[in-house]
């Protein structure tokens, strides 16, 4: 196989979770260019119409679902509903997450529970919904959004970290369990991103200066900037395609060097 089409997926249908904005809507646009075709699903039927307006606008054509990945019913009757109107899923992109940044001796044990929900369990109901056909069908790829988090610790964020660090051995046991069967299950570390999940930590102060935590970052990450949606873009089609069908289990950090950096002097 040539180097260039070992990248492309043609003809490959791919599903990134709560991908109407953000890293997920970057990734879609990814493997779109790369030519497969784009599944996204949003929590309400607004998020949807917004995302597939927002598609349109940059010129993707996707089929957007109504899917709160949390419910493993609705997970379950959206996949075969996209297995009727698509294909079935070749490339599952776990994407959808959310956070919340809360002292944990401050934090109720439903929240801790909410995050652990949408970030931990729902990659596990999707990717049990998905390999299936995936075995069936000759093989497939699953990458798990991981997270710096998934690494390292930080205040307030225990229970998405918990959820990220456990994200990082599911997405090791998925590799373990399906690789014969031709699945490759890899995940994405981000650093931190621009993207509305981190806007409140990149606010600029009253007095016009840049957000404390905006000046740490830069400090602890060599690239000396945030990462934006398109760093991902390369990752994810080389983890979403044949390039690589002998790497299993593995995260790929696209972190701008934070996890190899004790940060810089002040
Ligand atoms: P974001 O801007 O907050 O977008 C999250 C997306 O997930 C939204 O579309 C959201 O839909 C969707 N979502 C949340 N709960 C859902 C549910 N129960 N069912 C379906 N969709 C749901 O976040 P982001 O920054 O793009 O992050 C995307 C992923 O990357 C997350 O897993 C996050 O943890 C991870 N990550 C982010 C960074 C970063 O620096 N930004 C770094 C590392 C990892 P609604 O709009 O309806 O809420
Ligand atoms: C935070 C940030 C991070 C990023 C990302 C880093 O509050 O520390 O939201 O968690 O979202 O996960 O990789």
């Amino acid at each position: 196989m040539s180097i260039e089409n070992s990248f492309s997926l043609e003809g490959k249908t791919a599903w990134v979770t709560g991908a109407s904005y953000g890293i997920g809507f970057a990734i879609a646009q990814a493997l779109h260019e790369a030519g497969a075709s784009i599944v996204f699903n949003d929590i309400g039927q607004p998020q949807v119409d917004k995302g597939i307006a927002a598609y349109k606008e940059a010129g993707i054509p996707v089929h957007g679902y109504v899917c709160d990945v949390t419910s493993e019913d609705a997970v379950n009757a959206t996949v075969a509903k996209i297995e009727k109107e698509v294909g079935v899923i070749d490339i599952l992109v776990n994407n959808a997450g959310i956070i919340k940044r809360i002292p944990m001796i401050e934090m109720s044990a439903a929240d801790f529970r909410t995050v652990i929900d949408v970030d931990l369990n729902a990659p596990f109901i999707v990717s049990k919904a998905v390999i299936p056909a995936m075995i069936k069908k000759g093989g497939g790829k699953i990458i798990n959004i991981c997270s710096m988090m998934s690494e390292l610790g930080r205040e307030t964020v225990s229970a998405y970290a918990a959820a990220k660090g456990g994200l990082k051995m599911l997405t090791r046991n998925i590799a373990s369990e399906y690789g014969e069967f031709n699945i490759q299950c890899n995940g994405i570390g981000p650093g931190y991103i621009e993207t509305p999940q981190t806007a409140p930590l990149r606010e600029r102060q009253a007095d016009g200066s840049r957000h404390p935590f905006d000046q740490f970052i830069i400090a602890k990450t060599p690239a000396a900037r945030w990462g934006t949606t398109d760093d991902l873009k390369g990752p994810a089609v080389f983890l979403a395609s044949a390039a690589s069908d002998f790497v299993n289990g593995h995260v790929l950090y696209v972190d701008g060097g934070i996890l190899a950096y004790i940060g810089k002097q002040p």
